[in-house]
């Protein structure tokens, strides 16, 4: 028995290799971060190694103290988590503050945790606060056709969320609060971790223009469907429009998407509906 073999680190290596095979993450594209249950935490400390020393991060989360976070690290390939998962990935715990983490496991030879590491942190904290603790998955992966859709569409929340509800039946029902646009910004800084947390105190997902995609979920399945649910209406949506030269003769109308909501028990943003 070693770390890998315990359930949550299975889950977690498996998404990186999903969204690798999904061609997400070209070179060290994207990143994903887990928020381990108490129990997850108590499984994992055998393993731990010599705790390293702390590091200071900018931003600050009190109701994330003194939690274990499985993490990417910083210019890691996603598509080698699976052939050297100490290498590519750790774990840290947040200290007392909520404002440094140490790294306990992994993040071999000098590695540190994702670029994305205080943006996925804040978020950490929005979403585990929104969701009344369920919250645990935060994934960013470099879409295609979510990137591609932010050269086509005006960057508002509305104009993306009518887009991708109206090119799949299934997504009103898989996100029926819709999605967020955050405009293009400098990666890995303060100013998009706070932009995205702002959108996720309402949202699950965040589109970042001409950059990608950014989702939440309480467990890997939810989260990776997330995000692929969205990366598929996001195709149909561009493929609908090129093949029809811009013009599209039917779609799924607001009374559809009210029927939709519905059957399916699901309560659709209503700011979005016309
Ligand atoms: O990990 O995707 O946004 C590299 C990135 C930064
Ligand atoms: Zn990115």
């Amino acid at each position: 028995m070693e770390m890998t073999d315990l359930k949550f680190m299975q889950g977690y290596i498996r998404m990186c290799n999903d969204g690798w095979l999904q061609g997400w993450h070209e070179r060290n594209g994207g990143n994903l971060t887990y928020r381990m249950t108490a129990k997850e935490a108590e499984a994992a400390r055998p393993f731990f190694g010599a705790p390293r020393e702390w590091v200071e991060m900018d931003v600050q989360a009190k109701n994330l103290a003194g939690e274990f976070f499985v993490t990417t690290g910083s210019g890691k390939y996603l598509r080698n988590v699976v052939l050297s998962p100490a290498e590519n990935i750790g774990i840290v715990e947040i200290n007392a503050a909520g404002n440094g983490y140490r790294i306990v496991w992994g993040l071999e030879n000098g590695a540190k945790p994702t670029s994305e590491f205080p943006t996925h942190f804040l978020n950490h904290s929005v979403r585990k606060t929104a969701s009344g603790g369920t919250n645990r998955v935060i994934y960013h992966c470099h879409a295609t056709n979510v990137i591609a859709l932010t050269y086509l569409l005006p960057l508002t929340d509305r104009d993306f969320t009518r887009a991708l509800w109206q090119s799949a039946t299934e997504c009103p029902v898989v996100f029926p609060a819709g999605v967020g646009v955050v405009p293009w910004m400098v990666p890995g800084g303060r100013e998009i971790a706070l932009a995205t947390s702002k959108k996720m105190e309402t949202y699950d997902a965040a589109v970042w223009a001409q950059h990608g995609l950014f989702v939440s979920g309480p467990d890997f399945d939810t989260a990776f469907g997330l995000a692929h649910t969205i990366e598929k209406s996001a195709e149909i949506y561009w493929k609908v429009l090129a093949g029809g030269q811009g013009k599209i003769r039917q779609t799924i109308t607001d009374d559809d998407l009210r029927a939709i909501a519905r059957d399916f028990g699901v309560t659709l943003n209503e700011a979005f509906l016309d």
